[in-house]
């Protein structure tokens, strides 16, 4: 008898912290503000589900006026990216190389397994992106001197 009643108290539990944790928000309902500052200036984030800084998945997105630059850098952690607006060129390497980058538009996606050096820059509208995956995620620039944090 008690073991059915504690298998129901953590059912019930169970259920309840399972249908605290739903989303349903509308692109007007996110806000924005200043990106952070392991990018370079300029950008804008907001984060939708979770907690980049935090262990555990996450969802952000990221906004990045037009022209907008990430030098080449890597992640310890895959990076997923789908485009939600404007355009977002991305390459790979060491070397920022504008020709080598392919143009992603909106619904476009990209997965930057950890570790791989890429690079990007935003379009003339800028790009709004959303970036998912798990925490917590850092970034790490190949040459030292473009890291933001250090300037
Ligand atoms: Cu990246």
């Amino acid at each position: 008898m008690l073991k059915i009643s504690l298998a129901f108290i953590l059912m019930s539990w169970m259920s309840v912290a399972m249908s605290d944790g739903h989303i349903m928000k509308m692109p007007s309902e996110m806000m924005f503000k200043d990106g952070p500052p392991a990018l370079p200036a300029g950008s804008q984030i907001s984060v939708i589900d979770g907690d980049p800084k935090m262990k555990g998945p996450f969802t952000m997105r990221l906004k990045f006026p037009a022209k907008f630059r990430v030098p080449p850098h890597w992640h310890s952690k895959d990076e997923n990216i789908t485009v939600i607006e404007g355009e977002f060129n991305m390459g790979m390497g060491d070397k920022f190389d504008e020709a080598s980058t392919h143009k992603m538009n909106a619904g476009g996606y990209i997965k930057m397994p950890m570790k791989t050096r890429h690079f990007a820059f935003a379009g003339e509208q800028g790009a709004i992106l959303q970036v998912h995956g798990m925490g917590p995620f850092d970034i790490t620039y190949v040459n030292p001197a473009d890291d933001p944090r250090k300037k």
